[in-house]
């Protein structure tokens, strides 16, 4: 590695460890750009750029992406999916998007009402900017929610071309400390994670880069020149999945790793038993994806940032319970995702269940602490009630970690069980349509990552798996 390369790694580790330390936002697990607040304004300084991210087959895609300087929680580069906006209810909220593309372009923010824009010239959508130019968008962020914003300028090839991102709004509710989705208790979660949901078709990617460059290559070209590029959209057929922008194993790498410059959002939600995991789910690609998490059913509690209510205060009354997600295209949808071991017939802190710890007095039988004892009382020092199969039957993987209990170690063999350094359950989430869990065509890849079950104890840092 040359001194280069550890300067850089360097940078961005500490760029990481000031941004989960920092937090954009008070309480927030999501890491973003929380841009200058004043009073109840915040504004923020975007640009769009081009750029190449990387698949984890090793294949370059030429991209488009929109980003923020380092200072301001971005990364300098253009990124996908876009920096994620971090603001509070009732802020108004003002982004200065400068335009680096060699072509037009432009912001939209689907579901905010009166946005307001200045500089450019006027587009069918939006309010665009040529090449070095800068328009201010402005509008109040007066509804909580999970939002996406995008381009408003050749919609169907800049968003596949990567200009997508994600807008959170916090009810300012949580300004005085309670962790809500929306405005009602009923929303109320302990962590939360980002999915971005993309696929890319590589090949469109492919044809603009090549007319960008014999645009570049032409007489008289300047950094302010304005180009038209196009490919036939009717053709397209995605080649990648991405979560945050990233495919699968890059999306379990951290936030911010050197090696993804262009990609710096992970995706691995980790909670402790009994903990609730709000997913903030954003359809950023052309398809619909069905995201399928192991362990337990999830409850969708809002979509495209309106609370699933029959009535205004009624709370997520409406919610529904599924084994998918369905992620549709232009869409956001919330949903709370827990696991407590409840009703598994077997006792998942058993290890505690030894001579030493009996605790005969109290009617736990075992020594659970409070913590532990969201299992069914019926479940509480019983073992797992299978014959555990034969060394040759079984086929250790990544994440085994020798012991069915939860925060135990067993045996492993040599090479079995890196992945698991902390006794954890990691329960697969991932896109249900299969051939989207590959990378180049390859299993196992893709749109997939794990829900990971951490033992109480094991410190999950917020922003920062
Ligand atoms: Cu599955």
């Amino acid at each position: 590695m040359s001194p280069n390369h550890i300067l850089q790694r360097a940078r961005r580790w500490l760029l990481a460890a000031a941004m989960a330390l920092a937090g954009a936002h008070a309480g927030a697990a999501i890491v973003g750009v929380g841009g200058t607040a004043s009073g109840a304004t915040r504004s923020f300084d975007l640009f769009a750029a081009e750029g190449h991210i990387s698949m984890a087959d090793g294949v370059q895609v030429y991209s488009w992406g929109y980003g923020a300087a380092v200072g301001s929680g971005g990364t300098g580069l253009m990124q996908i999916s876009g920096p994620t906006l971090i603001v509070n209810q009732g802020e108004t909220v003002t982004i200065n998007f400068t335009n680096n593309l060699p072509t037009r372009s432009s912001m939209l923010f689907p579901g905010q009402s009166g946005v307001a824009a200045s500089g450019g010239v006027a587009g069918v959508l939006a309010q665009e900017a040529a090449p070095g130019q800068t328009v201010s968008y402005s509008f109040t962020a007066t509804r909580p929610g999970t939002y996406l914003y995008q381009s408003g300028t050749q919609p169907a090839l800049q968003v596949e071309m990567g200009l997508v991102g994600a807008l959170i709004v916090y009810p300012s509710s949580n300004l005085a400390g309670s962790k809500w989705a929306y405005d009602h208790a009923g929303t109320a979660y302990d962590r939360e994670t980002l999915f971005v949901v993309g696929d890319i078709d590589s090949d469109i990617h492919q044809i603009v880069a090549e007319q960008v460059n014999a645009f570049k290559a032409g007489a008289g070209y300047t950094p302010t020149s304005e180009g038209l590029f196009s490919a036939d959209m009717s053709k397209r057929f995605p080649k990648y999945w991405t979560l945050n922008g990233r495919t699968s194993p890059d999306v379990f790498a951290k936030n911010f790793a050197a090696e993804l410059p262009h990609q710096p959002y992970n995706t691995l939600p980790r909670l402790h038993p009994g903990e609730k995991m709000l997913l903030r789910m954003i359809g950023a690609g052309t398809d619909l994806h069905p995201m399928h998490h192991h362990g337990n059913n999830s409850w969708a509690i809002a979509r495209d940032g309106r609370m699933l209510g029959s009535a205004p205060g009624a709370g997520p009354n409406l919610a529904f319970s599924d084994y998918t997600i369905k992620v549709v295209p232009g869409q956001t949808l919330d949903a709370i995702w827990s696991w407590t071991g409840a009703g598994l017939g077997w006792d998942v802190y058993g290890k505690l269940c030894n001579p030493a710890q009996l605790n005969t007095a109290a009617p736990d039988y075992c020594s659970h602490t409070a913590q532990q004892r969201h299992q069914l009382a019926s479940d509480i020092g019983k073992p797992i009630p299978v014959k555990l199969p034969s060394e040759f039957e079984l086929a250790y993987g990544e994440f085994y970690s020798g012991s069915p209990y939860l925060g135990d170690f067993g045996v492993r063999p040599v090479g079995a069980g890196a992945a698991n350094t902390s006794g954890a359950y990691f329960h697969m989430f991932h896109s249900h349509n299969e051939r989207e869990v590959v990378n180049g065509g390859i299993f196992p890849g893709g749109m997939m990552t794990m829900m990971v079950i951490e033992p109480h104890g094991v410190t999950i840092d917020a922003g920062q798996p």
